[in-house]
């Protein structure tokens, strides 16, 4: 979304603009030389004028509309740069398109009302000067969107259909579960703020495309110990997450006791999105107080497709 936002520098603006100002030339030879000369001032103001503010359009009509983004989106934009800083730089820019088009007016004005031919080109570089110096004043700003575009490359491009989010601590086989669930190899994107690759696969049922994502770094930890970004990317889930499947390694090979999983679990429960409650690894051991079963790792997952696509008759029904 944010890959066709193009990156902009003050002095590659200017360098632009006025190159294709200086061009400009009245090589009819019908009209007065005064006319010529009046004319191609003016022109130059002008071209160098539109170059610079169809430049920053150009960056300024390629941010989506912020209101209207997916709330998942939205927030995870937030988290990657400010929503408040990234408008307010987007603000400035069109701060700058609209005072260089009042410099140009004001210039062509004067252009046109001047008696005397010599004051013509003094017009036109104070014009100029200008509008060197409205680009410096928000050289600041488009470096901050130079910026926020890399990092915001990098948000994952989730779909909007229905989306299963798979939880767990590290090691429990969450990849396994999704590899499992969609079959083929699922697509590694990146977050702007951890290192961590987002897993996203997709099967269809009935004709609906069903996304299932693993988010290592995210629902694999206590709530309370997360730093505030982390918790916030956690909450951005709740937009995105149809169901949860949490999943519970019973061998507790994944490193992890049976009493820090379940405390992962009343976490996730107080997110307040449909849950499955899934112990995989039952070929190495199993408990008796979850009923779903399963073993990712040699495809043995049938107990969970079964209560998954329980739980999608009656939402796709509706
Ligand atoms: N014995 C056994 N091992 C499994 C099973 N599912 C996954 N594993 C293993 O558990 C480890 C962690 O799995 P992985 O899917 O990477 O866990 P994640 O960190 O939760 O994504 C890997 O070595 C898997 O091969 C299973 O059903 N049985
Ligand atoms: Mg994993």
């Amino acid at each position: 979304m944010f890959k066709d936002v193009p990156i902009i520098r003050g002095d590659m603006i200017i360098e632009k603009a006025f190159r294709r100002a200086s061009k400009i030339n009245f090589p009819d030879k019908k009209i007065p030389f005064e006319i010529k000369i009046r004319e191609k001032e003016m022109a130059r103001v002008e071209v160098a004028s539109q170059v610079i503010n169809s430049m920053l359009e150009k960056v300024v009509k390629r941010y989506p509309s912020f209101e209207y983004l997916d709330p998942f989106y939205r927030e995870m934009v937030d988290i990657t740069v400010s929503l408040d800083e990234l408008k307010h730089n987007i603000g400035a820019l069109s701060w700058a398109m609209k005072t260089i088009q009042r410099i140009k007016n004001e210039t062509i004005r004067k252009m046109k009302r001047t008696k005397s031919i010599d004051r013509l080109d003094k017009l036109r570089r104070e014009a100029y000067g200008r509008y060197i110096s409205v680009l410096k004043k928000i050289g600041k700003n488009m470096e901050f969107l130079n910026n926020a575009r890399e990092k915001l490359k990098q948000i994952p491009e989730v779909k909007s259909c229905y989306t299963i989010v798979i939880a767990g601590m590290p090691n429990v086989g969450k990849s396994t579960v999704l590899h499992a669930l969609t079959g083929a190899e699922p697509e590694v994107q990146t977050y702007p703020f951890t290192t961590k690759g987002i897993n996203i696969g997709y099967f269809e049922y009935k004709h609906n495309d069903i996304q299932v994502i693993d988010t290592p770094g995210l629902l694999d930890r206590r709530f309370e110990e997360r730093n505030e970004i982390e918790l916030k990317a956690v909450l951005a889930l709740r937009h995105l997450a149809d169901l949860i499947i949490f999943i519970i390694d019973p061998s507790e090979t994944c490193g992890y006791s049976l009493e820090e999983q379940f405390s992962l679990l009343e976490d996730i429960k107080n997110m307040e999105i449909p849950l499955i409650v899934c112990q995989n690894k039952s070929d190495l051991r199993y408990i008796e107080n979850v009923k779903i079963k399963i073993s990712a790792k040699s495809g043995d997952i049938d107990s969970l497709k079964r209560e998954v696509f329980k739980r999608l008759d009656v939402e796709l029904d509706q």
